[in-house]
């Protein structure tokens, strides 16, 4: 009987590794699989984008938030991308896919430029 119960012990103890290393390696691979998402911000306060050139990585999320007491935009200088008229605390999100220089500005105040460099 003893003898019975150290056998089970001896096979449920390996299933039982394997099963967390597979659970390990299973995750790393969906890890890899799905890089984190990467997300930069740029504020919008006093007529200012802040910081007026962002450096980023492909694949960045960048978020402009509007924390300025009137509405702004953030519109790419090239028509890559273009936010709808922020009001006080709204965002915009875009995604940058390529390696590049984007310029932007806002079409309410032309004189409020910034830029993004994903490289
Ligand atoms: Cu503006």
């Amino acid at each position: 009987m003893t003898k019975k119960i150290v056998c089970l012990a001896s096979v449920a103890l390996p299933v039982l590794i394997a099963m967390v290393l597979l659970a390990a390696a299973s995750s790393s691979v969906a890890a890899n699989a799905q890089p984190s998402a990467v997300t930069a911000g740029v504020k919008i306060d006093n007529f200012v984008f802040g910081p007026q050139t962002i450096t980023v990585p492909v694949g960045t999320t960048v978020t402009w938030t509007n924390s300025d007491d009137i509405p702004h935009t953030s519109v790419s200088t090239e028509g890559v991308f273009k936010s709808k008229v922020l009001d006080t605390d709204e965002k915009f999100s875009y995604t940058f896919t390529k390696a590049g220089t984007y310029p932007y500005y806002c079409t309410i105040h032309p004189k409020m430029t910034g830029k993004v460099v994903v490289q």
